[in-house]
This record gives C-alpha cells, sequence and structure tokens, in this order.
C-alpha cells in the first residue's frame, strides 16, 4: 500500500497533532497514521546561516515520521515573509494595494522551494503519495519533477485563487501556473476558485479545460473542489464538556445577563475586523435599547507580526476599539473586549457556545473554519446565529446563516440585530440546517476525497 507524504510550510508538533491545536493538523495526522507516511516542511525556527541548511530533524511517531528543516534568516525574509506573505497573500486576497513584488524574494521562494525539494527527496519511495499544501509551496512539484520523481503529487490550495485579472498583477504569474501544472491533481476550497483557475489556463495559458480536466503548458492534470470541514461532533461534545473550565466561566459571570457577539480570527487584514467593529457601533448608534445590553468579544492573536501590514492593521484596530469602546462604554460596561490572545482550542469552542451571535466576516477568506467551528458548538437546544460573510468560502456550505456583504456596515449591524432578536424556532431551523451541511461534509470527507483523487489520478 501507498504511503503518504505530506508537505505544508509549517509541520504541527506530535503533540499538535493529536489534538491540542487546529483540527486541520488532527485531519492531516488522521490520514498519515493510516496510511503511514511522512510529514515533511519548517521547523518554524530561524537559525544563522551557518547552521542553516541542515538535513531534516526526524521524530518517529509510530509509523509516521515528522521530518523539519530550519531556515535561514534570509531564507524566512525572502520566502516566508516576502514573496509569500508580502505579495501572493495579499494578492490572492484581492488586495492588490497592500501587495509588493521584489525580484530578489520571488528568487528566494523560488530556491527555498528547491531546497526543500531537495531534503525530501532521501525520505521519498517510489509508490509514495504527496500532498503538498499552500501558497508558500506552489513550486514543489516542479522541483521534484525536475529531480526525476515520477511519483503521484497533488496540491491543495487554502485560500482563495483569485480571478484572472487578479493574479496577472503579480509579475511571474506565468511561473507561478506552470509551477502548479506540474500536479497531478490541484485542489479548490470552490467552485469559484477552481474556476478562476481554469478560466486562467484557458484565456492567459492557451490551456485547455473540459470538466475537471486540464491540460496547460505541456502537462495532463485534474482540478477539484474539496471544502475543507471540522468533526462537528467531536467540536460540540468538548465545547459541553469544557463549560466548567475557568476562562468559560469567567466570560459567563462577567457579561451578567448582556448578549454576546463573538469573533475570533487571526489578527490579519482579509478578516475585516475593522469593518466589523464599524458594524458593531453602528448597532449601537441606532439600536439605544442595546446599548449596555450587548458586548462584542473579538479574539484576534497576532500572526506575522514582522509584515509591516500587519503592524498597521493592528494599529488600526486598536484605534478603532479604543475609539468605539470611548464612545459607548460605561462604569460597568465595555462595548468590545479585544484580545490578542490564543486560547486552548476546546476552551474557545466552549467560548463560541456562550455567544448568541457569531459574527464571521472576512474580505475574503478560502473557507473559515471558525464559522464551521461556531456553528458546530452551539447547544441544539438554544442555538446562537451565525453572521458570515459572503466571502467567505463557508458561505456556499452554510446559506442558513445570516449572509452580509462585509462592506456594508449598515447591512451587517442590521443582521447582528436580527440575529440578537431571532425567535427560538428560527434559530434551531437554521442551525439543523447547518449542522447537517457539517457533517455531510466533514474534515475526514475533504481528506478523503482529496487522496482518492490523488490516488486514481495517472
Ligand atoms: P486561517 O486564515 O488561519 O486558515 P481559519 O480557517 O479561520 O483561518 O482557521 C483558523 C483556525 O485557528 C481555527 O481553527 C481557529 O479556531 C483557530 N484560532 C483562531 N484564533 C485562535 C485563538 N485566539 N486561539 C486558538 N485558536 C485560534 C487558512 C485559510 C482559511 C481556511 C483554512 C483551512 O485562510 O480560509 O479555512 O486555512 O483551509
Amino acid at each position: 500500500m501507498s504511503r503518504l507524504v505530506v508537505v505544508s510550510n509549517r509541520v504541527a508538533t506530535p503533540t499538535e497533532s493529536k489534538g491540542s491545536s487546529g483540527g486541520l493538523a488532527v485531519g492531516v495526522f488522521g490520514a498519515l497514521k493510516d496510511m503511514g507516511g511522512v510529514w515533511f516542511g519548517w521547523s518554524g525556527d530561524t537559525v544563522t546561516e551557518g547552521a542553516s541548511h541542515r538535513p531534516p530533524h526526524i521524530v518517529q511517531e509510530g509509523n509516521v515520521t515528522f521530518a523539519t528543516v530550519d531556515l535561514s534568516r534570509r531564507d524566512y525574509d525572502q520566502y516566508y515573509k516576502g514573496f509569500s506573505n508580502g505579495t501572493l497573500w495579499p494578492v490572492f486576497h484581492y488586495r492588490n494595494d497592500l501587495a509588493h513584488f521584489d525580484r530578489h524574494e520571488y528568487a528566494g521562494y523560488r530556491r527555498v522551494n528547491a531546497w526543500l525539494a531537495r531534503q525530501l527527496l532521501p525520505l521519498l519511495k517510489p509508490d509514495d503519495v504527496i500532498w503538498v499544501h499552500d501558497y508558500h509551496l506552489i513550486p514543489f512539484a516542479e522541483e521534484l519533477r525536475l529531480a526525476g520523481v515520477k511519483n503521484r503529487i497533488g496540491y491543495f490550495l487554502h485560500i482563495p485563487f483569485p480571478a484572472p485579472q487578479v493574479i496577472l498583477n503579480v509579475p511571474v504569474h506565468e511561473e507561478l501556473l506552470k509551477s502548479l501544472s506540474c500536479y497531478d491533481v490541484v485542489g479548490f476550497q470552490t467552485d469559484e476558485d477552481e474556476q478562476a483557475f481554469q478560466d486562467y489556463i484557458v484565456r492567459h495559458a492557451h490551456g485547455v479545460a473540459k470538466g475537471r480536466d486540464v491540460q496547460a503548458y505541456g502537462r495532463k492534470l485534474r482540478t477539484g473542489v474539496y471544502r475543507i470541514g471540522v468533526f462537528p461532533d467531536e467540536i460540540a461534545d468538548q465545547a459541553a464538556r469544557y463549560a466548567k473550565r475557568k476562562e468559560v466561566r469567567e466570560l459567563r459571570t462577567s457579561v451578567e445577563n448582556r448578549k454576546l457577539v463573538m469573533s475570533v480570527d487571526r489578527l490579519d487584514y482579509s478578516k475585516g475586523i475593522v469593518e466589523r467593529f464599524k458594524a458593531f457601533e453602528q448597532l449601537l448608534e441606532s439600536s439605544p435599547d442595546l446599548q449596555n445590553q450587548v458586548s462584542l468579544v473579538q479574539i484576534a492573536p497576532p500572526t506575522r507580526s514582522d509584515v509591516a501590514t500587519y503592524q498597521q492593521i493592528r494599529r488600526t484596530l486598536e484605534y478603532e476599539a479604543g475609539r468605539i469602546n470611548g464612545r459607548f462604554s460605561g462604569l460597568n460596561y465595555t462595548p468590545i473586549r479585544y484580545l490578542n490572545r490564543r486560547y486552548d482550542r476546546w476552551v474557545l469552542m466552549s467560548l463560541f457556545r456562550l455567544a448568541q451571535v457569531g459574527f464571521v466576516t472576512p474580505l475574503r477568506d478560502g473557507m473559515n473554519l471558525v464559522a464551521k467551528e461556531y456553528v458546530a458548538a452551539q447547544d441544539p437546544d438554544d442555538p446562537g446565529v451565525l453572521v458570515l460573510s459572503r466571502f467567505a468560502g463557508a458561505a456556499a456550505e452554510l446559506d442558513a446563516a445570516l449572509i452580509v456583504n462585509p462592506h456594508d456596515i449598515a447591512g451587517m449591524a442590521e443582521a447582528l440585530i436580527r440575529g440578537l432578536k431571532m425567535p427560538l424556532d428560527e434559530r434551531r431551523e437554521r442551525h439543523q440546517s447547518m449542522l447537517a451541511a457539517l457533517r455531510t461534509n466533514d474534515l475526514g470527507v475533504w481528506r478523503d476525497t482529496f487522496l482518492r483523487d490523488l490516488k486514481a489520478s495517472a
């Protein structure tokens, strides 16, 4: 039987893979345990130039090998901070205004991909199935192919694939698409992302797309839509079980009889947090009966804090939270509670269960697992309401949420009010419908369908 080799920018630790961190790590680790294999990528550590470029550090956990490498500061600056997060991330989230392009960073991105591919070679067996994840590693298969690797190699893009007119802004768009054609299967989160990729192939690469079959740059590949999910029953169980934890009790006591709107995101400009704060302000302004009656808890741990655009969004959020709180706070009431920290996963799910509204309004998002986690964490007898951006991939499945346009501040404020006042019957009905969607397409289905298609590819 073929082994599975997973390649991702960051590799979860064996402990994280067993449940303490995001569900994604657990889902991927599940497949690795079933098939046996290797999880390969960056350790997350940067070291001096001399100490970098050492062979992978190996940790064996049953039939799974965790193989990680360190990066030099220069590699990190060019590959991770530079081209991945300064060019690809903003452009793929339709934020050309926040993107920059630097040839040296792009050269570093390719150099690191080539080096990583070479590090993986000695760990590969001829019939391993290789599954590469996300925008940091677009050229990875091309580098393996150059080294003569004939294995099946699949790629899953966790973030949106932008419309051709948008990706044309990246000066090296053609090289990137050519690199993608070296995979056997290229998977996307939504139909729109898959369509955008195929549009590019047809309009700008003189390629052919028929159904899921694509021919471009002298290669044949298949595309597919694999909507990433969660394990909803596990989340529901844990959210109920963690209700007695200190953090959860503290939040429950501190809101007293007020209602709670809850948002959780990595601190990122794609998540629409500024617009969300303004919508909450508008709610307080337009509904005096809700003033002092409802709080927004926004949990947003900083990420990529050495990228300038992330420092800017952080300052903006601090300013907006302070301004709105200055305007509407009372001696025992703070409208927006803004917390820059991480929480244990199950504590977070239990906090979701306390909130009458889950407020998830990214400007663009590949999927957005928080939306799914919020729904899964609810008490089915008395569930909260999800207010969800139409630009989150999750909106395609969770159409029983209150769908909003995150640029429409007044529209979001209205949806919040509607959510806060929604009768129990309607809340239950919407929740059941969304929970059914989560169960039909859980994290296991995402993983298994991708791997089935990859194994079946030529
Ligand atoms: P992200 O942009 O990170 O993921 P998301 O899908 O919401 O966005 O996943 C974030 C995960 O981190 C969730 O599981 C959430 O619970 C967790 N998390 C967030 N804040 C936390 C905190 N303060 N403490 C602890 N945990 C926290 C990228 C894409 C998404 C896509 C996913 C998966 O941008 O669009 O859905 O990958 O494919």
